[in-house]
């Protein structure tokens, strides 16, 4: 008897050490968020705030893709009236407010503040909109986090070309002057752009984003030019005449998913490397390598692929010295939106010319990982762990605020998908964090609430809060990922029924 139980016992400490042990639990450490940690949540202006025509506003990109070509959106929905934050943002703020939330990130409509684009006419009621946005959050203990540009570019500024014409540089950063002399007493975070790489995909097909222009391969190649510039004039005008009365910080919100070599091989995994630097070292490396400038692989193959196409120059702008000595170091963080991951080998997709076709590399997405509603998006979270990593080996760690993270469903109130998203991704964050030394700084929850999501329209859901979109007073409800965000904020931890094995 004795015999059997030292046994058992002995079993049981064996099966313990092999981490099969049924008895003994084998969960992730219990890691805190750090003290301080900052928390929030997302919007941006044409996803939630509607007045697209109120009180002056002017006519934006997406105004006129949705109005012009309805047929580019889901159920041809628009962001006429959306969430109806304009009327209704006081609500917004007690949202942020249930979760514990310390700070909100939301943007600016460019249009609003300046309708014609240019910062000869200053729309007051626009300025007033936001002033009262800002004072209603911080009146609640809540820091506001403010993105300059989410997309919604003035149709006016469009009529020049947009992103692709270099002026636009110099106009965004006479709006970020508007922007700085107006709100920067209060407003201590800042965003320049959110998503470069989505957006000048805008350039490079007739079917997405606004203002869905097909010039692939070029036209985005010069859009990314545009606006890298344009965020270094912002940092350098916010150096010179704001940074030592308003003092805050300036950085810009890049996207990526994470890259899984498919094989071992060298080839594979030069093909991941090479899509981290066409996606995102397309813009991180001007701003956050010691050396500046794009990647030297993105140079090279665009500009090999070029001349074998025929081009007698790259279709990829360069920049002069000087220019990379100016763009070198202009950020005070490194936003960081991401969501899902793919597997890649070496390989040709896409069209010619295409920035897919210049990485030379296939992506794949693994039909086992957990789908959401969007088809891009699935569930990876030890994709986020390695991009925290690939971050902080090829930027010399520097601060990550994760600016967006956040996943879709249909709109349910019991959204177990979305909790399972939050608790498994942060879970990996804490990872980085603690594991790995990763200088995460800050987290955003993409949505505070259900929004207009571009070209799927209303029908992909990403909110903490339900909106009814059916209803023309658009009430809010909070979803059961509401509450674990809330207990997660107030206890600092992943809470444990959440653990994962
Ligand atoms: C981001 N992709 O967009 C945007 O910043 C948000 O405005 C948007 O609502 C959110 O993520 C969810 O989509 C993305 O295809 C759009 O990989 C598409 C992709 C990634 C981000």
């Amino acid at each position: 008897m004795k015999a059997n139980i030292q046994v058992l016992l002995l079993v049981t400490l064996l099966a313990g050490v092999w981490g099969k042990n049924p008895f003994l639990k084998h969960k992730t450490p219990q890691y805190k968020f750090p003290a301080g940690f900052p928390f929030g949540a997302a919007t941006a202006s044409y996803q939630v705030e509607g007045g697209w025509k109120e009180d002056g506003k002017g006519v934006n990109i997406w105004d006129t893709l949705t109005h012009d070509r309805p047929y580019l959106v889901e159920n041809q929905d628009n962001g006429d009236v959306a969430c109806d934050s304009y009327h209704k943002y006081k609500e917004d703020v007690q949202l942020l407010k249930d979760l514990g939330a310390d700070f909100y990130r939301f943007s600016i409509s460019w249009a609003r503040v300046l309708p014609e684009g240019h910062d000869n006419i200053v729309n007051q009621a626009g300025i007033d909109y936001y002033n009262n946005l800002i004072n209603e959050l911080l009146a609640n203990g809540i820091e506001p986090m403010v993105t300059m540009y989410h997309w919604d570019l003035p149709q006016a500024l469009q009529d020049l070309g947009g992103w692709p014409n270099m002026q636009l540089a110099k106009y965004f950063e006479a709006y970020a002057r508007i922007l700085f002399t107006h709100f920067g007493d209060r407003v201590k975070l800042w965003i320049t752009f959110n998503e470069p790489l989505t957006f000048v995909s805008g350039y490079a097909s007739e079917k997405g984003f606004a203002p869905a222009i097909n010039t692939p391969g070029i036209g985005d190649y010069l859009a990314a030019h545009t606006v890298i510039h344009a965020h270094a004039r912002v940092y350098h005008l916010y150096d010179q005449v704001f940074r030592s009365r308003q003092r805050g910080k300036v950085g810009i919100a890049l996207n990526i998913n994470w890259c899984e070599p498919l094989t071992n091989s060298t080839e594979d995994i030069a093909a991941c490397e090479r899509y981290q630097q066409f996606n995102l070292g397309i813009y991180a490396h001007p701003i956050f390598s010691t050396e500046g400038d794009y990647p030297a692989v993105v140079k090279e193959r665009i500009s090999r692929n070029s001349a074998a196409q025929g081009y007698t120059t790259s279709r990829l702008p360069t920049f002069s010295p000087e220019e990379v000595e100016y763009i070198r170091g202009t950020s005070d963080f490194f936003g960081l939106n991401f969501y899902t991951a793919y597997y890649g080998k070496e390989g040709e997709e896409g069209n010619i010319p295409s920035l897919g076709r210049d990485s030379g590399l296939i992506t794949r997405q693994d039909s086992n990982w957990i789908s959401s509603a969007s088809t891009w998006l699935k569930v990876v979270p030890w994709g986020f762990r390695k991009e925290f990593n690939w971050i902080k080996n090829e930027y010399n760690n520097p601060q990550v605020f994760v600016t967006e993270n956040g996943f879709s469903d249909l709109g349910e109130l019991n959204d177990t998908g979305r909790v399972y998203f939050y608790t498994t991704y942060l879970t990996e964050m804490l990872k980085a964090i603690h594991e790995d030394g990763c200088n995460v700084i800050g987290y955003a929850a993409w949505s505070l609430m259900d929004n207009f999501e571009w070209n799927r329209g209303y029908a992909e859901k990403f909110g903490l809060y339900h909106v009814d979109f059916n209803d023309p007073t658009r009430p809010r409800t909070p979803k059961e990922s509401a509450k674990v965000i809330a207990e997660i904020i107030k206890t600092r931890k992943i809470p444990e029924r959440f653990w994962q094995d």
